[in-house]
């Protein structure tokens, strides 16, 4: 087979994994569409609009490892490019490949249509490098491998997006074939050298105290130590904590599990243990305005043992050039039948009781907060993923407990609100096997509504429960003002738009909550697409830990401005 660029670039989105690629047509990248379709086991998948493009390959990484968006220039990718920035906050490998203007015009002085109106069509290029681990600009076919091969193995060693412009007259040249994608896949090992020495010192941080606890961070998936933070967690027999963004990271069901660590928004008695623990050994954690509760809550000093995706801090020293999941299965090994750390353990669980489960409503009650979210987490299975919008939708999905494979996804770091959408939308794509969950506020699914026309479309059966409280609550505890309210919309009634001739969605409201459990059976029941239901509850009817996380952060927003000296 001959390859072109385009086909090259297929061949090695589909040898790293990708069984699609989401894409947005533009005169820009047609030709390029044209070889993807024709790459053999790669299946292209429409969006709406590039933002949305960007976050279905987003929510497809999160489900398969890796992702990729196809737009057009500048008026596609600079939306798209949104997303990106969202996908190297929340690291995940999203290539975004865009179409770009004809080789021969670079240089001309010629002005084109979709540019600022400048002959320097540069500019998307620098913008990219910005906010992507590579970014390149593909203007003559024999240089296409070495730069697509560049862009993508950088990607997969680190966890980032990475950005490929192709000019569009060069997508169907013809160019040399792959070699083995083991070029691409394999990453550098860890230093031998270093890795004892990083354990031996956090032999003596764990040695030297009693009470260890263990805090997983966000980006402990990205290093792909989920399993060896657990083999450690069983060796030392401590308290485990996930960080909100962390959710579901750590099985929940494994009894040294004690529930979320996020400041005074933590669950019962998991910040008391933690500020009680003269060892905290923290996995990939990122300490941000948010995760800290305002700076309220932020681990640090001689007592953290701070373990990064590619280092490690410990005892004033820093270990660099490893990664996390060898660091932590040679941890766990030395510690193995020396040294375990249980008391914390026996602490929370002396301190903590377990909490009564929420009793059901009256069927005919009017619908709050509490028995929507009883009803949600009783759809809970070990097949399930709850995706959570930015909102109080955060705190209703980290209260959940979740049976041993239930994930929770969250975009704690980026905080796009609309991202819940079309991340559901590539996740599912991604997962079909899976049940898909979507907990979304009115407000923010009012930025990326039109990508449940593609659910539609796909057939997907995601549940989608829009929380409709009139507005921004999640910013109404933070700082109220008329900003905070929105146009109301009819959003059941928006699947019959989306529907239109021939689609199989279905779009409920729910004022009460047993008409959230017969719409529920409905959507259970409705396997040929998305059912969509409006849950209907008042402005103020929110999560405590949304009120006190809210007050935290509006205090460190509202720090006055360093005096000059
Ligand atoms: C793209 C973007 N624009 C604005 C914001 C600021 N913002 C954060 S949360 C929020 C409101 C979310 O409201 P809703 O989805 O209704 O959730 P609720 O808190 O009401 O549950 C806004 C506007 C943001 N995070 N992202
Ligand atoms: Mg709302």
């Amino acid at each position: 087979m001959t390859y072109t660029v385009g086909r090259y670039l297929g061949t090695r989105l589909a040898q790293i994994g990708l069984k699609h690629h989401f894409a947005v047509a533009g005169d820009y990248n047609l030709v390029l569409l044209d070889q993807l379709l024709a790459t053999p086991d790669l299946k292209q998948v429409y969006c709406c609009n590039e933002l949305n493009c960007g976050f279905s390959a987003e929510g497809y990484a999160r489900a398969n490892g890796a992702g990729a968006a196809v737009v057009t220039f500048s008026v596609g990718a600079l939306s798209a490019l949104n997303a990106i920035g969202g996908a190297y906050a929340e690291n995940l490998p999203v290539i975004l490949i865009s179409g770009a203007p004809n080789s021969n015009d670079i240089g001309s002085g010629h002005i084109l249509h979709h540019t600022i109106g400048l002959p320097d069509y540069g500019y998307q290029l620098e913008i990219a490098k910005r906010l992507t681990c590579a970014a390149v600009s593909i203007t003559s076919a024999q240089e296409a491998p070495v730069l697509i091969d560049h862009a993508i193995r950088t990607a997969l060693r680190e966890k980032k997006p990475a950005y490929i412009e192709i000019a569009c007259n060069v997508s169907a040249a013809p160019c040399s074939p792959p070699g083995p994608v083991s070029a691409l896949l394999r990453d550098v090992p860890s230093d031998p050298d270093t890795l004892e020495a990083a354990v031996a010192a956090s032999v003596e941080f764990l040695a030297s105290r009693k009470k260890v606890s263990l805090l997983i961070g966000s980006k402990l998936r990205a290093a792909e130590a989920e399993d060896a933070a657990l083999q450690l967690g069983k060796t030392l027999s401590c308290a485990v904590a996930t960080m909100a963004a962390a959710k579901s990271f750590y099985p929940e069901n494994d009894p040294h599990y004690i529930g979320t660590y996020w400041g005074d928004a933590s669950s019962a008695g998991v910040r008391e243990i933690m500020d009680w623990s003269d060892g905290i050994v923290a996995l990939a954690p990122v300490f941000n305005d948010y995760s800290t509760a305002g700076w309220t809550a932020w681990p640090q000093g001689e007592n953290v043992l701070l373990a990064e995706p590619h280092h490690v801090h410990v005892n004033g020293r820093t270990f660099d050039g490893i990664h996390l999941k060898d660091y932590l299965a040679a941890l766990s090994q030395r510690l193995s039948g020396e040294i375990t750390r249980p008391d914390t353990l026996k602490e929370f669980q002396r301190v903590v009781r377990p909490s009564a489960p929420v009793a059901a409503a009256a069927p005919g009650d009017r619908l709050v907060r509490a028995e929507m979210a009883r009803q949600i987490a009783q759809l809970i299975t070990p097949q399930t993923t709850i995706v959570a919008e930015t909102g109080d939708s955060w705190f209703n999905a980290l209260r959940m407990t979740l049976p041993e494979g239930a994930r929770v996804e969250l975009e704690m770091q980026w905080g796009h609100i609309g991202w819940s959408v079309p991340a559901t939308f590539g996740y599912a794509v991604a997962s079909p096997e899976r049940r898909i969950i979507t907990m979304v506020g009115d407000g923010s699914f009012q930025l990326t509504a039109q990508e449940v026309a593609q659910m539609v479309r796909l057939k997907l059966p995601v549940i989608i429960f829009l929380v409709n409280n009139r507005g921004y609550t999640i910013e109404v505890e933070i700082h109220d003002g008329p900003y905070n309210n929105i146009k109301n919309w009819d959003y059941a009634g928006l699947m019959s738009a989306f529907n239109a001739e021939d689609g199989k969605g279905l779009g409920l409201r729910a004022t009460t909550g047993g008409e959230l459990s017969d719409a529920i059976a409905k959507a259970l029941k409705n396997q040929d697409g998305p059912t969509l239901i409006e849950c209907q509850i008042e402005r103020d009817d929110c999560t405590s830990e949304l009120i006190s996380w809210g007050r935290r952060v509006a205090a460190a927003n509202a720090r006055p401005p360093r005096k000059a000296d």
